[in-house]
């Protein structure tokens, strides 16, 4: 579904196999050298997301080199065939080729305030990934934080892509539904990947 210019929203894409692969592969990734942090932004305030990068670190707010986990190749394989479901083999113009994925983990209570994803230097889309419980994604406007927005509920197995006009929208996830996880996931919570190209 077309939820904005630019945002399809696929419900249900990845197989309950293919969610249960990916959060076996988060949980191995968070054992590597650079685990699931609280992130602190430059003000003082610490997010209650727990982030991990594959691939080139973000840290507010730049890219840096990549020093713990590198983004599997596999990974990004996937980033291309997500943007190729949303957008067709064309819409692709000249692929995708995303150098990091950052991991969301949302555990009891945890909700990301509106921004923009403004870091990349890159018009690439970006490519979002559900796992675990469902969750409000708040699709917002390009000029503020507030009114006009949309709530798109968010299940496992959900791909989301955003790019053209909805790439430098505010967004947001005010609420995760604690216990809506599939038990065969054996997952507490809302993990979160989005592949993206820096440009960095
Ligand atoms: C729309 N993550 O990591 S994913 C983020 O569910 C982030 O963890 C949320 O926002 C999460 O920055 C939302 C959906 C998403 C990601 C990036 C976007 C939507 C976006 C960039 C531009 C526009
Ligand atoms: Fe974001």
């Amino acid at each position: 579904a077309v939820v904005a210019p630019g945002a399809v929203h696929v419900p249900g894409w990845l197989s309950l196999a293919r969610q249960r692969e990916l959060v076996d592969a988060c949980r191995e990734w968070g054992r590597g050298p650079d685990s699931y942090r609280r992130t602190v932004l430059p003000g003082g305030g610490v997010m209650s997301v727990r982030s991990l990068c594959l691939g080139r670190r973000w840290e507010p707010y730049r890219y840096l080199d990549s020093v713990g986990v590198e983004l599997p190749d596999w990974l990004a394989a996937l980033g291309r065939e997500a943007v190729v479901e949303a957008y067709g083999e064309s819409g692709g113009l000249g692929g995708f080729s995303p150098d990091t994925a950052l991991v969301n983990f949302y555990g009891a209570g945890a909700r990301m305030g509106m921004h923009q994803d403004k870091e990349e230097r890159s018009g690439a889309p970006v490519v979002s990934l559900s796992l675990g419980d469902s969750c409000v994604f708040r699709l917002g406007n390009a000029e503020n934080r507030g009114r006009p927005y949309r709530d798109v509920e968010l299940v496992s197995g959900d791909l989301f892509v955003f790019g053209g006009a909805s790439r430098w929208v505010h967004h947001g996830v005010p609420a995760v539904r604690p216990g809506t996880a599939d038990p065969a996931l054996g997952l507490a919570g809302r993990l979160n990947i989005t592949l993206r190209e820096t440009g960095w």
